[in-house]
């Protein structure tokens, strides 16, 4: 089973007349909602700094983006960018979860340098997709990121996917707002012994789906030789700490020119998986450098996932 990439790949560029978004777009969220696609985009302009735009389209192809970013740097905690945004409805509500990347980790003080990177999985919230409020953070002080919440309370609780290396993990939260240690919990990692291609390191991609047979997660992976490949796994729907299912193949590499050269050479990274129609609509950057969309029937890859 792969994912099919649609024909009018690369669906969005940098814009070189653009001081925020000149060099690099990708690594979207994606979601559907009242009749149009939303999207909420990484990009990087003349100061290296990451900013999150913001387009919205008919199709889900032809997109119209906003002049201005709808997220980007304040503070200490984010001084080096925003990162990686993955929106899910709630309620009603919109939640964008985004890596924060520091000059220290907050509260803490300690040099990047020094520590894993400064990098913070937050959370922010929306009730237009449009303006953003900060509103808490998932860990903090430690190299997490590649988080995403689930689209509703599971028995009661918010859950998150976030990765606290080498392991996809659970976070579970009362009220979005503390996500206490004690919770959290480690899913699935990297497969030494497997085929290759998820050796190292893997992390969560856009919200999981909710199907009949369990929650279809897809997920992200590189390995030794840092080529970044695309799987699917089905965990539990009452515990999705529970994996059920995990294919031992992947379903997407990168082969077109622009996912094999761009910023970083052999990327495929995903953090939008929608489904429409019955189509899993899969969002990704391409090499860091561009976006690009690849579609599968969602009954296809449910069949597939479940023969892992
Ligand atoms: C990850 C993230 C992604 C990026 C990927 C490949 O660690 O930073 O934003 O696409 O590396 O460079």
């Amino acid at each position: 089973m792969k994912l099919q990439r649609h024909p009018a790949n690369p669906l969005l560029l940098p814009d070189p007349a653009s001081e925020w978004e000149t060099y690099n777009v990708f690594n979207p969220s994606v979601i559907h909602h009242a009749g149009l696609f939303h999207m909420h985009y990484r990009a990087q302009g003349l100061d290296w700094v990451s900013r999150i735009g913001y387009a919205v389209s008919v199709d889900g192809v032809h997109w119209n983006r906003l002049r201005q970013p709808v997220l980007g740097p304040t503070d200490q905690i984010d001084a080096r960018g925003v990162e990686d945004p993955r929106v899910t409805e709630i309620d009603g509500r919109f939640y964008l979860c985004y890596t924060a990347y520091g000059n220290h980790f907050e509260g803490i003080g300690v040099p990047t340098h020094a520590g894993q990177g400064g990098i913070t999985p937050m959370i922010a919230v929306s009730d237009n997709l449009i303006a953003w409020q900060r509103l808490s953070a998932i860990v903090r002080g430690e190299d997490n990121k590649d988080h995403v919440l689930f689209p509703r309370r599971i028995n009661g609780r918010y859950m998150a996917l976030h990765r606290r290396p080498p392991n996809v993990c659970l976070a579970e939260s009362d009220d979005l707002l503390t996500w206490p240690a004690a919770r959290m919990r480690p899913i699935f990692g990297p497969r030494p012994e497997g085929k290759g291609w998820d050796e190292k390191r893997v992390g969560g991609n856009g919200v999981p789906i909710e199907t009949e047979h369990g929650w279809l997660v897809l997920y992200h992976a590189y390995n030794n030789r840092h080529v970044y490949r695309l799987g699917v796994c089905l965990l539990d729907l009452e515990d999705p700490a529970r994996i059920v299912h995990r294919p031992k193949d992947f379903i997407f590499e990168p082969s077109e020119i622009w996912e094999l050269k761009g910023d970083v050479p052999n990327v495929v990274f995903s953090c939008a998986n929608p489904v429409v129609d019955g189509q899993v609509y899969v969002y990704y950057g391409g090499a860091d450098h561009v976006i690009g969309l690849a579609t599968c029937p969602l009954s296809d890859l449910l069949a597939f996932a479940r023969q892992g």
